[in-house]
């Protein structure tokens, strides 16, 4: 029998609704809610292959795990053994160092109920502020400038603005990729009404970029210098609302004197780009009856992070922007969850329900509503912070939860050094080889989509219900228990009270974490679980008595601050944290995949999901490459004054020249020795402490490596990768992905062969060793061609050699792909078709499995996307491709995106 549930998409901020069919055991299908406000049955591709994230339990924690000593392998133990561990662990520290000598480090991810007690267990019981998530990376200079400016945290806009809107500023967002199913309702309001104006901000052309009226590809971090260049323009030619100023506003004169200085001239001069385009920005900001302005990591992740925010929100205050349908200052919001995380305020620098932490009231009323005494006033670390203090001692124990910080932090090595420092350090994960599992002194099974149950906040400060849809697997449990029963275990050891973390249920947490708001500006008395379940999701503000949440706020011009009067703020322009220079030129930007999730524990699980862009690969501008000598396909060795990464090099002029690109999502789970945050800096901003992720300064030199290795292997995906990924950090560059639902694929390079690694890796592809494997070899040459047969059919191929011998395969290594039986003798594999065969195509839309090659030879034809669709099928399921096929009409014949390397198997 098959049963639906009813639920949340587990990964972005737009918290699409979601039914899941499930068979009484395993989630079989999915499909969007029709009745879900945020995407009336849309989903992306992402949302619409989490059912084949969860099909399989390989590479799942199962049942937790304790190292005994410090030397020792992690062994199973039992719930009682780990959660006994883990108090006593803590309570020693806590004893021998106080409270602050512990921190916990959670995730945008979790769902509220989780947060909230983590948050408790933290601030109430523990006493210390060191809870900080990785919302620090993502959501906090848009935190920061809400508050600053408007008086409290959240969005004042709602998704119906983006329908209502007439001007759309996209700054430091490729929505097209990170928020794809708000995305198509734009699309569809600019098709039914073709005045809409968008103008996107971006250093890239990304797909977003590519659609818009105005792409500003500004350099860099230079976001402030166009604002205040913009509002300058505004100002003296006279575009701005003086009487919403006079009346609503803090501070404007003092900015308005400071901006003197920001002639439109010497602003598009910082930022690289025509006078003429900022001003043409500036007056369709201006002139718009409703222009609203959606942001996100390219303002957030700046060492000037806040003031990137605020100098876009004086746009809006300035010419009366806000408060009205389309119009307005939107931050979209990252995870899934990070809008629920600020709501019971477990970060750092907050207490929960908006209150702050220096604030004696607050801390007050926290006390009584949680029956506890002495709420620490002391700010906790913030992330970046955080780990230093662990590497350095300060901080002894250190427990992790649904983040991975080895690979998402800045400057990975010195995360890895606080890690091996640490005293103690707890883990609770979902899947065993993240970066960070190998640090485990206690590794606790959560469980995850689909099996859990709770709320989560989106970006349109909706509360949506998440509902499990099968039974926890294994000894799993969920996040909330695990930190609710530590809890109970804790209290006694540090002389407190259990009785406020006996938790009966998600809903008596529920009841809990809404009693903190009333009162407050997301007060959400009004909401609870039965409401939930009658009438759906719903937007806070909504106090008890209310016959709804609020869709937009400050529509009366009265703001969250003291006066009611929202502030303008007068700050410099400054530039990036690390200039370039000679042995550093170039500048490196991070970011998203269209169909990637940040360190791919969850998409890497799934073969489709790396056809789009199947290399860890740097982008750079063909001027930058000719001059180095590069070819696209070679490798490249990117480095910083941090450290360094072999990466795979793609050409193409998306970047500026100067600018190279590399993705956030590469782990040490998919490429040897992990990810591009090696090379990233710990640079923070003043006021929200975000690191600078956006931007590095870094070289990129050409690299021989002589020795190749290549191998597709059919069997089980997931335990294949799982026996293959230890030994990826041995080589100079090393990568694997899944393919197909059957395959995986590897690929390997260095200086010299190494013979011992090569049997390993034969062995961890479990290839045989019978008669069942024909091998052609050129010893002399250390060249080796193996095939693996099950009767007529290749089920194996591994080569190595020199490039040239791998070049030359590529079509042998095809052979794996094949489903039709070799009917010749097996010998003759190695001579057939042999010679290097066309590249493989990359595969636009993943729904319908439409290649690049089929989509050029339409348009080549004369099809246009409608025709695309009709005669295609592509972009016809979840539309993520759609802005692609867009731009491929738009310029037939071009790359949209890396080629595959030349040494591609
Ligand atoms: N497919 C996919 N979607 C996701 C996620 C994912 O992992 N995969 N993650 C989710 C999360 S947690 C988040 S936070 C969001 C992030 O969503 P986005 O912020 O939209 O994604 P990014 O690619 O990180 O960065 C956006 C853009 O900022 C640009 N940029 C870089 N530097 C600057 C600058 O100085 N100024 C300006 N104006 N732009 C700059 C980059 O070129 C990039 O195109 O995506 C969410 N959605
Ligand atoms: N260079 C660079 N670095 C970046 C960024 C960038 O743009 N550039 N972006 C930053 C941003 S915006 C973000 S949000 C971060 C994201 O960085 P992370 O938070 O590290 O990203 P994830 O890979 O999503 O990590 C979530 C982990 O939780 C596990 N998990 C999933 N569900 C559950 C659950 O229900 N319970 C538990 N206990 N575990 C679960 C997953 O397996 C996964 O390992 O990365 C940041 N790092
Ligand atoms: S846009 Fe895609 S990833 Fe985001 S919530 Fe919707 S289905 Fe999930
Ligand atoms: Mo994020």
């Amino acid at each position: 029998m098959t049963t639906l549930t009813q639920t949340t998409c587990c990964y972005c901020g737009v918290g699409c609704g979601m039914l899941v069919e499930s068979d009484g055991e395993r989630i079989v299908g999915v499909q969007g809610d029709p009745a879900h406000p945020a995407n009336f049955g849309r989903l992306c591709s992402k949302g619409m292959t989490l059912p084949l994230t969860a099909q399989s339990l390989a590479g799942r924690v199962l049942a937790p795990e304790l190292r005994t000593t410090r030397d020792a392998e992690r062994a199973p133990a039992s719930w009682d053994d780990a959660l006994e561990t883990v108090a006593s662990r803590f309570a020693d520290v806590i004893r021998r160092h106080g409270p602050d000598a512990v921190a916990f480090y959670v995730s945008g991810q979790l769902l509220t109920e989780d947060y909230y007690v983590f948050n408790k267990l933290a601030k109430g019981l523990v006493r210390t502020n060191n809870i900080d998530t990785n919302s620090r990376l993502c959501m906090s200079s848009a935190v920061s400038a809400y508050k600053m400016a408007l008086g409290a945290d959240g969005p004042p806009t709602c998704y119906d603005d983006l329908e209502a809107a007439s001007t759309v500023l996209f700054a430091g967002s490729n929505m097209a990729y990170a928020h794809p199913v708000l995305f198509r309702r734009l699309e569809a309001a600019k098709a039914a009404d073709p005045s809409i104006r968008w103008i996107v901000v971006d250093p890239r052309r990304t797909d977003t970029a590519a659609m818009a009226d105005l792409h500003l590809a500004i350099v860099p971090g230079t976001d402030v210098a166009l604002f205040h260049g913009m509002l300058h323009h505004l100002i003296w030619e006279g575009r701005i609302d003086r009487r919403y100023i006079d009346v609503h506003t803090e501070g404007f004169d003092a900015l308005k004197q400071m901006l003197r200085g920001y002639t439109p001239q010497l602003a598009a001069d910082i930022c690289g780009i025509e006078e003429s385009a900022l001003r043409q920005a500036a007056d369709w900001f201006g002139e718009s009856p409703a222009a609203l302005s959606l942001y996100c990591m390219g303002l957030n992740q700046s060492s000037h992070g806040t003031e990137k925010n605020l100098a876009l929100i004086h746009l809006h205050l300035a010419t009366a922007q806000i408060g009205r349908p389309g119009a307005g200052p939107f931050s979209l919001t990252g995870q899934p969850n990070a809008m629920g995380g600020r709501e019971v305020g477990g970060l750092s620098t907050m207490l929960a329900a908006h209150r702050e932490i220096g604030n004696a009231a607050h801390r007050a009323e926290v006390e009584q509503l949680w029956g506890v005494r002495g709420l620490s006033d002391k700010p906790g670390l913030p992330a970046v912070e955080m780990f230093d203090a662990v590497r350095d001692g300060r901080i002894k124990a250190i427990w992790i939860a649904c983040t991975n910080p080895v690979h998402s932090m800045p400057d990975s090595e010195r995360v890895r050094e606080a890690l091996a420092a640490a005293e103690f350090v707890v883990v609770q994960e979902v899947f065993h080889q993240t970066d960070t599992v190998p640090y485990a002194d206690v590794l606790l099974p959560a469980t995850s989509w689909g099996e859990k149950a709770g709320t989560v906040t989106n970006s349109e400060r909706r509360i949506s219900r998440v509902r499990a849809a099968v039974a926890a697997p294994g000894q799993t449990r969920a996040d909330w228990w695990i930190a609710g029963e530590v809890a109970r275990r804790l209290a006694p050891k540090l002389d407190a009270s259990p009785e406020p973390f006996a938790f009966s249920s998600i809903e008596t947490i529920f009841d809990e974490h809404r009693a903190l708001t009333v009162g407050r500006d997301l007060d959400i008395g009004g909401i609870d679980y039965a409401l939930l379940e009658q009438r759906g999701p719903q937007q806070w503000p909504f106090p008890a008595g209310a016959a709804n949440g609020a869709a937009r706020r400050y529509e009366d011009g009265v703001f969250a601050t003291g006066d009611g009067r929202a502030r303008f703020h007068a700050f410099e322009y400054r530039p990036v944290a690390e200039p370039i220079n000679a042995r550093h030129p170039l500048r490196l930007i991070t970011g998203r995949l269209r169909d990637q999730w940040h360190g791919m524990s969850r998409t890497g699980r799934v073969g489709q999901l790396f056809e789009h862009a199947p290399e860890p690969a740097l982008t750079m501008h063909p001027a930058d490459a000719a001059r180095r000598g590069l070819r696209a396909g070679e490798f490249v060795q990117l480095s910083s004054r941090r450290g360094e990464r072999v990466l795979t090099l793609a050409v193409s002029d998306d970047v500026a020249s100067g600018t190279v690109f590399v993705p956030m999502h590469w782990s040490g789970q998919f490429l040897g020795g992990g990810g591009v945050n090696d090379t990233t800096l710990g640079a923070v901003d003043k006021y929200s402490k975000q690191p600078e992720l956006k931007h590095a300064a870094v070289r990129v030199d050409p690299l021989t490596l002589a020795w190749r290795v290549a191998a597709v292997r059919r069997g089980d995906a997931l335990q294949l990768h799982a026996s293959v990924q230890p030994l990826l950090a041995e080589r100079r560059f090393a990568t694997v992905r899944l393919e197909g639902d059957d395959r995986i694929v590897v690929m390997a390079a260095d200086n010299e062969p190494d013979a011992d690694w090569l049997e390993r890796l034969h062995t961890a592809l479990a290839l045989p060793r019978d008669e069942s494997l024909l091998e052609y070899r050129d010893a002399r040459r250390s060249m080796t061609k193996r095939v693996a047969w099950r009767d007529t059919l290749i089920d194996g191929v591994l080569v190595a050699g020199s490039e040239a011998d791998v070049a030359a395969s590529t079509s042998l290594l095809a052979r794996v792909r094949e489903t039709a039986p070799w009917t010749r003798a097996r010998h003759a594999v190695f001579v057939a078709d042999s010679g290097p065969a066309a590249p493989r195509d990359r595969t636009v839309c993943q729904c319908k499995s439409v290649t690049a090659s089929s989509i050029n030879a339409a348009i080549g034809a004369g099809a246009d996307v409608s025709q695309l669709k009709a005669r295609l099928g592509c972009g016809t399921v979840c539309g993520s491709c759609v802005p692609e096929l867009q731009r491929m009409c738009a310029a037939p014949g071009k790359a949209m995106t890396p080629p595959f390397a030349t040494n591609a198997a």
